[in-house]
């Protein structure tokens, strides 16, 4: 099908998507200017963040680009099983977890003992899903200009040419923004009817899960969709090789978030494995079991998830290139986003950790700017970071500890203060958290902030609750720059709201010699 001069609206994007993902439909879409003769200066195989982001900006910048993707939508796995389904299972948790503590209060159900269908949200989301897919479609072809190639199953002919069906593209350039998949562990049993990650969780759910769920990992992922099986009503059993949430280095802070997801029911296995998973008669998961260093363990369950981080999506590309790879199988780019291929680049999760939806995007633009004779370096670092639990933890900069081993005069300012009566303080205070400080204060949320006491610069910051994670995003920024806490102090804060510290530093500001507070 070719659509290049049809206007696609938002609605005919939609029902386009939804009819070929229904379908399994293998027809290309080409969306290609005939008028247009000049060579691409890249084709990027791949059309998520990175290679759509990097697309457009190789196009801003006056370059012919193609994106071929296989999937009938750009966007990549952000909004078809990755971000988006994590974001809504997110907020899910979130609006669980209130529902669960208020039950019966104020205006709230009793819901105290209730189970909540995880098939339902799942089905909710595969219909829903289609929404954004088709605002990707068309803000590519309408308002950015994109040239692509849809529902293909490109074959890489050589650096220079790779073929969809019996048409043939030719660029000076190959750019892979490929993705990349979860890891499968193979462990005995990891093929049985009942085992899931976040991939298959939201492609192949269609049974409802029982009253127990089984989570491998203890990462990010883990304990992402660990909080949501828990915020459904169900046993959720985390169980890690090591120590769960090792991300986040700043103590208290990780006792905090724990803390409150214990508080929840989560329950946590660490320096633990699962050996194997037991299948029934007709291939479903049974149980498991657990070595820990008690022994082994069983648990009942028809319900695995497994969040044990991801792989690249490399294997059919280096079939046809001799790519160099990392030891885990990323695909090795230089600062400029060059592989050890002349004119071939590689962009997004292809090339590795973090997985994160920015450094996807700042690695297809590093790789237009490249391509098209700007020099341009890029490696992820010093990024703020958050993760969901039934809260949102977020986090920038150094943890106490990494702090007090760097400077020698380490200030804190925390919400709550330390005090007799602990967490029970109802501060800090802030956008959807205020039910929680009126009648159940220590779940109102942990907040610190770490400064060098002799400059005065921030070093880190730490928030769990809500309403922070915008604001992480700007005060990284900030914090890269020398931040202190005089300028922090001068800020506007709107009122109430985390303020992201503002109303603490001014307390302190004025004193040149300000302590802990
Ligand atoms: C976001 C996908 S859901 S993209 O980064 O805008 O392409």
């Amino acid at each position: 099908m070719d659509v290049w001069g049809d206007c696609f609206t938002i609605a005919k994007w939609q029902q386009y998507v939804a009819e070929t993902l229904e379908s399994a439909g293998s027809t290309p879409v080409f969306n290609i200017n005939p008028k247009d003769v000049r060579e691409f200066d890249a084709i990027f195989l791949g059309g998520g963040a990175a290679g759509r982001f990097g697309a457009a900006y190789l196009r801003a910048l006056g370059g012919r680009v193609l994106i071929i993707d296989r999937w009938p939508f750009l966007g990549g796995s952000c909004p078809h099983q990755a971000c988006v389904p994590h974001h809504l299972f997110s907020d899910c948790a979130a609006q669980l977890m209130l529902e669960r503590t208020f039950s019966g209060q104020l205006w709230f159900q009793q819901s105290k003992d209730k189970t909540v269908s995880i098939k339902s949200i799942i089905e909710f989301f595969r219909r829903g899903r289609v929404g954004p897919h088709a605002v990707m479609n068309y803000q590519s072809k309408e308002q950015l200009g994109l040239e692509f190639v849809l529902n293909a199953q490109p074959a890489i002919i050589d650096v220079h040419t790779v073929q969809v069906g019996d048409r043939q593209f030719h660029a000076k350039n190959l750019v892979l923004a490929l993705g990349a998949k979860p890891l499968e562990p193979g462990m005995p049993g990891s093929q049985l009817k009942g085992v899931f990650n976040s991939q298959t969780l939201v492609e192949n759910l269609d049974f409802e899960p029982g009253n127990t769920a089984v989570v491998i990992g203890g990462g990010k992922s883990a304990l992402e969709y660990g909080c949501f099986f828990n915020a459904t009503g169900r046993r959720t059993l985390v169980v890690a090789r090591h120590q769960i949430m090792p991300m986040l280095k700043d103590a208290e802070s990780r006792a905090y978030a724990i803390l409150m997801m214990q508080e929840q029911g989560m329950e946590f296995l660490e320096n633990a494995e699962v050996m194997e998973i037991q299948g029934d008669a007709q291939g479903r998961v049974r149980s498991v079991s657990i070595k820990t260093s008690e022994g082994i363990t069983h648990v009942d369950t028809d319900f695995v998830f497994m969040g044990l981080g991801e792989l690249a999506n490399s294997e059919q590309i280096t079939q046809t290139l001799d790519l160099q790879k990392d030891d885990k199988g990323f695909i090795k780019v230089n600062r400029r986003m060059q592989t050890s291929i002349p004119h071939v680049y590689a962009v997004g999760d292809v090339t590795g950790p973090p997985m994160e939806m920015f450094k996807a995007r700042k690695e297809g633009v590093c790789a237009a700017k490249n391509i098209m004779g700007q020099t341009s370096e890029y490696k992820a670092a010093d990024y703020p970071d958050f993760m969901h639990t039934h809260y949102e933890v977020c986090w920038l900069g150094l943890s106490e500890e990494e702090a007090r081993q760097r400077y020698a005069n380490v200030k804190v300012m925390k919400l709550p203060p330390d005090n007799p009566n602990g967490l029970d303080v109802g501060l800090p205070a802030g956008d959807r958290m205020m039910l929680y400080l009126m009648a159940k204060p220590r779940m109102s949320g942990f907040q610190k902030l770490i400064i060098d006491g002799d400059t005065r610069k921030i070093l880190g910051a730490f928030h769990i609750g809500y309403g922070a994670k915008d604001g992480f995003q700007y005060l990284n920024y900030l914090v890269k720059k020398g931040l202190t806490i005089d300028d922090l102090a001068d800020m506007d804060e709107l009122f109430i709201s985390p303020s992201y510290f503002i109303q603490l530093c001014r307390l302190r500001a004025g004193d040149p010699h300000f302590n802990d507070m």
